[in-house]
């Protein structure tokens, strides 16, 4: 249920929300993810836009693409299974109606791009260059439901390289972060092989690959089959992976996902390296989510004496000896 507007809780004065995308200052740690509210114009309704850092928008491919066939949505406990398929309206409409309506709205946006094959990434991003409104790209490597697992480029260190070159080479002054999977065996790596191709952030993470069975039809519950696992089951996974990511690579900024639905559990993603935050299926259940959040999040760092995001981003690592 959306709380009611006096239910709310309000940001504490003082707290300095400031962090960054890449070289890109915004305002507020807390963003959309993608996927979960196309270009956001589904929780316009619900919240301010443009009080959020960024609306990521839903990953856009070359051409328009219809998805997977349904039923491809299954509740799972404390979560959700998807097989949507990337579907979306392709590069130009998004550059037609999407952007210029975030931009009017005067909201961030964070460009979400998916692709088969490196030469696509870079051609949208080529396209994308300059592109009003458009703070940062994530690029998407890490989709569960593409047509085979040899298109999930973040499960491979090699792979995961030659697309965030490619993108860099397409665009060189735009914030570029990586979207990666939790399904590898050390993530730590993949996502210093994206920082080594010109990635200047990670975004962590994707859903993880699951299945769901129907016992009254006794068959799969999707109708591709597999789906990515996403909401609060996932959160310790999430966190443990923006962890491993922080341990090997203080410097470079993380923005951390999975499960997120409150302030506290935000602020577990910040103390473990991230500085930014994308609220995604929480939104399925109260749009408001993203803005409630940032504010809760804003309470919880003043509560805990902290004046600015910036020095909780990590704490928790210190004083811990452990190597991952
Ligand atoms: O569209 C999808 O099926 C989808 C994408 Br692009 C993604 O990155 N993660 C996910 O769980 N679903």
């Amino acid at each position: 249920m959306t709380p009611s507007a006096d239910a709310r809780p309000k940001a504490v004065m003082g707290t300095d929300m400031r962090t960054h995308l890449g070289a890109t200052q915004i305002p507020n740690p807390v963003l959309t993810a993608s996927g979960c509210a196309a270009a956001g114009r589904e929780l316009d309704p619900f919240l301010d836009l443009t009080a959020l850092g960024a609306v990521v928008t839903k990953s856009v491919q070359l051409r328009a693409r219809s998805g997977r066939a349904t039923p491809r949505m299954s509740e799972t406990p404390s979560g959700m299974l998807n097989s949507i398929g990337l579907q979306g309206p392709g590069i130009d409409e998004l550059l037609r109606t999407d952007l210029p309506w975030l931009a009017e709205r005067g909201a961030r946006a964070m460009v979400s791009i998916a692709g088969g094959a490196v030469e696509e990434y870079a051609e949208l991003a080529t396209r994308l260059r300059g592109a009003r409104g458009m703070v940062a790209l994530e690029v998407n490597i890490s989709c569960p439901n593409v047509e085979s697992r040899g298109e999930v480029f973040a499960c491979d260190p090699a792979a995961a390289w030659a697309v965030l070159a490619a993108v860099r080479a397409a665009d060189p002054g735009v914030p570029v972060y990586a979207k990666l999977s939790p399904d590898v065996t050390d993530i730590a790596s993949v996502a210093r092989a994206c920082v080594d191709g010109g990635a200047d952030g990670i975004s962590a993470i994707n859903t993880l690959l699951g299945l769901v069975i129907d016992t009254d039809t006794l068959r799969p519950a999707l109708a591709a089959v597999t789906g990515g696992l996403s909401g609060p089951a996932i959160r310790p996974v999430a966190l443990r992976c923006v962890w491993q990511i922080h341990r090997a690579m203080r410097e470079i900024p993380i923005l951390g996902m999975g499960g997120i639905t409150s302030g506290a559990d935000a602020l577990q993603f910040i103390l473990a390296g991230a500085s930014a935050v994308s609220v995604g299926t929480a939104v399925f259940g109260d749009p408001n989510a993203p803005e409630r959040i940032s504010h809760e999040l804003a309470n919880a760092l003043a509560s805990k004496g902290f004046a600015r995001l910036s020095d909780a981003v990590g704490f928790a690592h210190q004083s811990v000896d452990f190597p991952a």
